[in-house]
Order: structure tokens, then C-alpha cells, then sequence
């Protein structure tokens, strides 16, 4: 035994992992040298206080909960004039080349049941597009009507890195200039079983899953990513998620009030559909800004109705962030720490030489938690059949047929608006249309080429 495959034997019993080296001796010379190096990346500490959460009870719920004020969607006249200011203000910001563009991508896709990034997955209801595709579509759309370079960070994990630039590179960017396509990634945590011991997910393979989308800020810093977007210029980030190919990322409205607010970190919101909609709420925890979980929310709470009869607590959160680079400096710098969430799952794991099934714990933190560290912050209610129809289940709710089935919907939407004819109308009764973000890339842009005709294509109307 060498020394330093003695000092983490040593580290890790210490720690109560000794478990991690039972298989060791039946390991291939390799597969024991990649062990050694998990184990000595290990944060044993942050293990430990991993295991302490998963014994505390349940968190308890925040004492005082408010609805946050929002930008609502019905205006009267006070905030129509606010809008227009706030538009020109975006529209400026744009052009200026302040704003880049971020997507999350580092999520295993689990629940979509795809074996690939979900990024590679075609949602175009004509062209068959990726998602990745129709975002590079939007961020050149940007790019081009605003007549300045938009860099767009492209976050994965260790799970999908290299098959996320095998993608981008095969699709040659998309047409975009690739060193303005930055990917950088964010860091693993090792799942636990319910004593705190590290699971494993083969053998000699650590069980490690991406640390949660609130991982984005330090690796954004970590990665030389940040410094990268301060270097070129960028004040804030336009933040997405790969699963919603609804997204409206170059939204100079949002832009703007972010602006004209001073807020540091801002979101876009959604009415809930009904009290039940398992979406978290963006609203005040304690008198700061945050995002209360659909589970952390009481039932009289979750029901509860205002003077007009809607749901008290509505403000759905989209996950679309306006994120300041000087705030992400500003929390990195100062030893960020997110809070932790624990999400206990069936987990499939290598255990006594076999793969078993078992319960097991995952560790992430969440980018909304920053929203506690932005003492201003815009909550703009946006309209779902405009901005929002995530792609996270294989079949049913929020699936890939009710994202296509919104595409077209709010396609055959700005054809209407447009006075063109509609488009046919396939089996499930719906009309099949797509327009290409090249093409236009809102209602507003596609009247103002109303004039151009769809391309034939042999299902439906699609416009590129
Ligand atoms: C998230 C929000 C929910 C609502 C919804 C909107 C949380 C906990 N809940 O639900 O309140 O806003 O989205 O669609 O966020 N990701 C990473 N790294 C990770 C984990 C996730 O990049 O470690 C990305 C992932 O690729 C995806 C996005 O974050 O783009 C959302 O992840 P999710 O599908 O796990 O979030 P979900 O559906 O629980």
C-alpha cells in the first residue's frame, strides 16, 4: 500500500467512510487509482454537516411569509408608463452589450427519462430542433437585432460535460461565433444513505449528483466564467433553464425595470394555475425576498384569496433571473453559502458487489436563495402561454407533447395577430405551426414580416 492510498484509508475511517475502500482489493489497477481520486476530492466536512442535516427533523417552516409586490400583467396607467421607460432602458442595455445569457443545463434529466443532455432533446414541433438548438436561435435572433456580440454560458456537470461540447461542436455552435458559447461546470455532491455514509453508484464510482442549480454562482467564479463576462464588458446575466423552450431571454422590459429598480437579482413570474400547482412562490421569507417551496407553504396559506379573489400567495416562479456580475463577485468573494436541500430518493446503487436498490439522499442549493441577498428586487408577472411550459416529464404534465402543443398554440397565435392564414390543423385538433426564431422571434417581430409566406412543409406552416 502506498502513502497516499494509506492517508485516505486513514482520512476516511476517521471520518466513517472507511466502507468506501471494502472493495478495494478486487478493483483493476485504474479503477482503484480514480477512487483514490474521488476520495481525496472529498470535502469530509461538508459530508459531515450533510449527515447532520439528514438527521435533524424536517426544516421547520419560515415564520413570516408575505406575497412580494409584483409588475403585474394587468397594468393600469402608472405602470404603463413605467413599462415604456423600462423597455427603452432594457432596449439601451442591450444594445450597449451589457446582458449575456446563462443556461443551466447540468441536471440529469431524470424524470424526462433521456439518456443524453437535455439540451440534445428535439421539442421544434416541425423542425424537430433541439432545445439547445432553438435557444442558439434566440441568442443569435438577440444578437442580431441589437447589433452587438451576446456571449451565452452554458452550465453542465461532471454527468454531461463532455457529451454537452460534443453537441454544440458536431452542430458547429449553431451558427454562433463559439468563443462567445462559454460552458463551464458545476460542482458535484455525493449522495449519502440515511447514517451518512457516501453511496456508491459502481464499483470503485463514487455516487456523486450535481450540487443544484444554486451551484451556478460559485462555479461561475470558480471557472473563470465570470471574469470572462466582466472582462467583455457584461453587467448582468439573462438566467434560463434548458427545459423551457418558451423562455423570452433578450426581454428588455424585464431589463429594464430590473434596472430602473437597482435591483440586484430579479425574477419573472407566473399566476399558479391553481392552489395546487406544484410550482415554489416568489415572495417575502422573513422580510427578504425568496422563493417558498410548494411543500414549505401550509395548506390555508396555499388556498388563501385576496380582496379580488386570487390566490394570495400566486407568484409562480419560472426560474428567469436578471442576475447583477458584480452581485455574483460580490456573494462569491464573501464565502457564499447557499442553504442546503436534502431530497431523499430510490436510488440505484453498488453495495456487497451488486447493484441494489435503496433510499438514499441528494444535496443541492437553489439560485433563488440568492434572492434573500437582493435587498431590491423586480418580480415581473409575465403570461404563461407566452413565456413558460417546461419540459420535465416523458408523458402527461409538462411533457414534451404539451411543450410542442404550447409552441404551436402561441405560434398559431402571432399568425393570427398577423392576419395570415391559419395554419392546418393536425390530429389532436391543434394547428401545426412553427416559426423560427431566425424569422421572428415575438408577436411583434412577426407581424412586421407578415408579408413573407410559410416554407412548404409536408405537416404544417412553418416559417424560417
Ligand atoms: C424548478 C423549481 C420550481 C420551478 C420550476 C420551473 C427548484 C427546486 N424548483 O423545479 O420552483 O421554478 O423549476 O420550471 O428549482 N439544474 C442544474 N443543475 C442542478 C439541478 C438542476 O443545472 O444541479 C438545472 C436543470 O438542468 C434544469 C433546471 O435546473 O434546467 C431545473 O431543474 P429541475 O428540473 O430539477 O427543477 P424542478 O423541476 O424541480
Amino acid at each position: 500500500m502506498d502513502a497516499r492510498e494509506s492517508r485516505l484509508r486513514e482520512r476516511a475511517a476517521q471520518a466513517g467512510q472507511g466502507h468506501l475502500f471494502a472493495d478495494f482489493e478486487q478493483l483493476a489497477p485504474a479503477q482503484r487509482q480514480h477512487l483514490l481520486e474521488q476520495i481525496e476530492a472529498l470535502d469530509f466536512e461538508q459530508i459531515r454537516r450533510h449527515a447532520e442535516l439528514l438527521r435533524e427533523a424536517a426544516p421547520v417552516a419560515p415564520a413570516d411569509l408575505a406575497p412580494a409586490p409584483m409588475f403585474p400583467l394587468e397594468r393600469d396607467a402608472q405602470h404603463e408608463r413605467l413599462a415604456e421607460r423600462a423597455v427603452e432602458q432594457g432596449a439601451r442595455a442591450l444594445a450597449r452589450g451589457e446582458v449575456g445569457f446563462l443556461v443551466v443545463a447540468g441536471g440529469q434529466a431524470s424524470r424526462l427519462g433521456y439518456d443524453g443532455p437535455k439540451g440534445a432533446f428535439p421539442i421544434g414541433p416541425l423542425s424537430e430542433a433541439t432545445l439547445f438548438e432553438l435557444f442558439a436561435r434566440r441568442v443569435k435572433a438577440a444578437s442580431l437585432r441589437y447589433g452587438v456580440r451576446m456571449p451565452w454560458y452554458v452550465m453542465t456537470s461532471l454527468a454531461n460535460d463532455a457529451a454537452t461540447r460534443a453537441f454544440f461542436e458536431t452542430h458547429e455552435w449553431f451558427g454562433l461565433p463559439p468563443e462567445d458559447v462559454v460552458f463551464f461546470s458545476q460542482a458535484m455532491a455525493p449522495a449519502l444513505d440515511f447514517e451518512g455514509r457516501v453511496l456508491l453508484s459502481g464499483p470503485g464510482e463514487l455516487f456523486l449528483a450535481p450540487n443544484g442549480h444554486g451551484g451556478t454562482l460559485s462555479a461561475l467564479a470558480q471557472s473563470g466564467a465570470l471574469d470572462d463576462a466582466l472582462r467583455r464588458g457584461l453587467r448582468r446575466l439573462s438566467y434560463f433553464q434548458v427545459d423551457n423552450p418558451l423562455a423570452i431571454i433578450a426581454d428588455p422590459l424585464f431589463l429594464g425595470l430590473h434596472e430602473l429598480e437597482g435591483a440586484r437579482m430579479s425574477s419573472k413570474v407566473v399566476a399558479k394555475r391553481d392552489a395546487h400547482e406544484k410550482v415554489g412562490v416568489i415572495g417575502r421569507i422573513d422580510g427578504r425576498y425568496g422563493c417558498i417551496e410548494y411543500s414549505d407553504l401550509a395548506p390555508q396559506l396555499r388556498e388563501a384569496r385576496d380582496e379580488s379573489g386570487r390566490l394570495r400567495f400566486r407568484a409562480g416562479n419560472i426560474a428567469l433571473h436578471v442576475i447583477e456580475l458584480d452581485f455574483i463577485d460580490e456573494l462569491v468573494g464573501g464565502g457564499l453559502q447557499l442553504p442546503w436541500h436534502v431530497a431523499r430518493k430510490s436510488m440505484n446503487v453498488w453495495e456487497a458487489g451488486r447493484m441494489v436498490q435503496r433510499q438514499g439522499a441528494k444535496f443541492e442549493t437553489f439560485v433563488f436563495d440568492a434572492l434573500a441577498r437582493s435587498p431590491r428586487s423586480v418580480v415581473l408577472e409575465v403570461e404563461r402561454a407566452r413565456e413558460f411550459s417546461p419540459v420535465k416529464n416523458a408523458s402527461g404534465e409538462d411533457s414534451p407533447d404539451t411543450t410542442r402543443a404550447d409552441l404551436r398554440r402561441l405560434h398559431a397565435r402571432w399568425v393570427a395577430a398577423a392576419g395570415l392564414p391559419p395554419p392546418p390543423t393536425a390530429e389532436d385538433g391543434l394547428p401545426l405551426v412553427e416559426i423560427d426564431p431566425l424569422f421572428a422571434d415575438d408577436e411583434h417581430s412577426f407581424r412586421a414580416r407578415a408579408g413573407v409566406a410559410p416554407q412548404p412543409h409536408r405537416r404544417g406552416h412553418w416559417y424560417r
